[in-house]
């Protein structure tokens, strides 16, 4: 079954906002959001799986769904929603044989021949970028463009693509009118943690055409 996926994908960040995942997670989800990413680059893996539970508790109670970034032990071991994996991360094709078939697995991707290349794997979404320039992530691949994430689109067809890197309530528009399903958004949703969740109906609003 293809996946539904949400306009709006955020992704936590403990350093851009000063907050634990469970506290960005629980004002995500009371600005709306339904599917979130947690993202960690510098825990170890105790840390990050106690983190993470957290996290997951809070988002249970409202039924929103967790990936969680990188590590399939910690997905698996949690009952995540499923795994996001990069390009140096386990093959989705091992992910898939650990976590079964109902887990959602995404998977990043930096050029339209990549995106293509991944329409082949046992995943359920493909990103792309970064699409702009950003401080975000450390050492990023070279930015894409609109015009690499259109031509990722028309490589990947109808398998949900969602765009991200750079992404912000001002540039949002020009990422869907590329031709993205999503958009996945961590420094403009998180690093003022008084806004998580007002910016973050501000976008499903903005999205929504209110
Ligand atoms: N992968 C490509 S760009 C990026 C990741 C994880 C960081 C995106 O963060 P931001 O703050 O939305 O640019
Ligand atoms: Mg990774």
């Amino acid at each position: 079954m293809i996946l539904e996926i949400p306009k709006i994908y955020p992704v936590t960040d403990t350093v851009l906002s000063g907050l634990s995942h469970s506290e960005q997670v629980e004002r995500l989800i009371d600005g709306g959001a339904e599917f979130i990413q947690v993202r960690d680059k510098h825990l170890s893996a105790r840390d990050f799986y106690d983190s993470a539970e957290k996290a997951i508790a809070v988002a249970r109670k409202s039924g929103v769904r967790i990936i969680i970034n990188d590590r399939v032990d910690i997905a698996l071991a949690l009952e995540a929603d499923g795994v996001h994996l990069g390009q140096d991360d386990l093959p989705p094709k091992y992910a898939r044989g650990i976590l079964g078939d109902d887990a959602i697995i995404g998977f990043s991707t930096h050029t339209p021949e990549q995106a293509y290349l991944a329409t082949r794997l046992p995943i359920n979404y493909i990103a792309i970028g970064p699409i702009f320039s950003t401080q975000t992530k450390e050492n990023p691949e070279p930015a894409v463009g609109l015009d690499g994430l259109s031509k990722a689109q028309k490589a990947v067809g109808n398998f949900p693509l969602v765009a991200i890197g750079g992404i912000t309530s001002v540039n949002l528009e020009s990422v869907f009118k590329a031709g993205a399903d999503s958009a996945a958004i961590i420094r403009d949703l998180v690093s003022d943690a008084d806004h998580i969740s007002s910016k973050m109906k501000e976008l499903l609003d903005f999205n929504n055409g209110r």
